[in-house]
């Protein structure tokens, strides 16, 4: 189903990443994937780079196969993580919210694969021609941080742009997806909501319920006006948020009023006036279940869905 230089280039089994959320994405979610076959990603958010040693470490404890770290460019740690990576012989990179160009030639250095998160065609060919191995091409259908394009228009068009994989990601949490986003080019899929939905996400309840209870317009997109637009699930703190926003405020209120609101959500669980950063695809999302047996679904379901096609395919025309 799945063509092969991804799964060469980065000797895993399937190429499903786990997306690197921050707060989420810890050593323990990271193993699970990656003992399941897809790859494990921890993200680095805005962590101090002993945390991200530390977890880096114990990941190596729970599995031997190979992983990737998130480096969330905004955050003021980022230098620091670049030098973390590099020193804990991490294989695979990837980059998120900015343009990891200044970055690369230390990592080409130290052997590091490198995948950076691309919301456009023009930074996917950029950083093609400066020699990145892949690109995650995000729609906005995303949780988080996103970029303006659907997945549906962008996966395409940097397909036609770029030789190098592409990984697809934004509103993929099911074999239906995956399927989708292999027709429109894409080599592997990298999935993030879904996995906040798993047993070994370290995560609070509260969250998960949240995610769980989400219908299908649940997730909408704050903070455009200040540059860095986040879509989360409504609530209390979102409709304090979009209030500030409406009411002319300035970029330095709203990011402070924004500050710290994701650990709320996902360590205390107060996911009222906590930042519950959700992809579009949450209203499909109904249970809770192991890494392994979400990546052992998604392939059935894949694979289901490509026989029915393949049986499409072999009835007849009618002109
Ligand atoms: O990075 C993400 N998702 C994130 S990061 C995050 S932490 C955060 N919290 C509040 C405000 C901002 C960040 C939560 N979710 N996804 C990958 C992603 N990268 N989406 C969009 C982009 C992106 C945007 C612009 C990548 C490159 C880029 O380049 C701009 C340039 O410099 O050319």
């Amino acid at each position: 189903m799945f063509d092969s230089r991804l799964k060469e280039l980065l000797g895993i089994k399937y190429p499903i990443f786990q997306g690197g959320m921050a707060w989420v994405a810890t050593s323990e979610l990271a193993a699970a994937v990656s003992e399941a076959g897809g790859l494990g990603i921890i993200a680095a958010g805005n962590a101090p780079g002993d945390y991200v040693r530390e977890e880096i470490r114990k990941l190596k404890e729970m599995t031997d196969k190979p992983f990737g770290v998130n480096i969330m460019l905004l955050s003021p740690f980022a230098e620091d993580i670049v030098d973390i990576v590099c020193d804990e012989g991490v294989p695979v990179v990837t980059t998120g919210a900015g343009n990891p160009g200044k970055f690369l030639e230390r990592f080409r250095k130290h052997n590091i694969k490198v995948i950076p998160v691309v919301p456009t065609v023009s930074l996917a060919k950029r950083l093609e021609k400066q020699g990145v191995d892949a690109l995650i091409v995000e729609g906005t259908e995303a949780g988080g941080h996103i970029g303006e394009l659907t997945t549906m228009a962008l996966v395409p068009q940097v397909r036609d742009a770029v030789s190098i994989p592409v990984i697809a990601a934004g509103g993929i949490a099911d074999g239906r997806g995956i399927v989708a986003a292999l027709a429109l080019g894409a080599d592997g899929v990298q999935l993030g909501t879904r996995f906040v939905c798993s047993t070994e996400a370290k995560v609070h309840q509260n969250y998960k319920d949240k995610l769980i209870n989400a219908k299908d317009r649940d997730a909408l997109v704050t903070g455009r006006s200040t540059g860095h637009p986040v879509r989360v699930i409504k609530n209390q703190f979102t409709r304090e948020f979009i209030e500030l926003e409406k009411s002319g405020a300035s970029i330095e209120d709203l990011e402070k009023m924004g500050s710290g609101r994701l650990r709320m959500a996902v360590v205390e669980g107060d996911v009222d006036k906590g930042s519950v950063m959700s992809g579009q695809i949450a209203g499909m999302i109904n249970d809770i279940k192991p890494c392994h047996e979400i990546i052992q679904q998604l392939i059935q379901e894949a694979q289901q869905v490509l026989g029915k096609l393949n049986n499409l395919e072999g009835g007849e025309v009618h002109e």
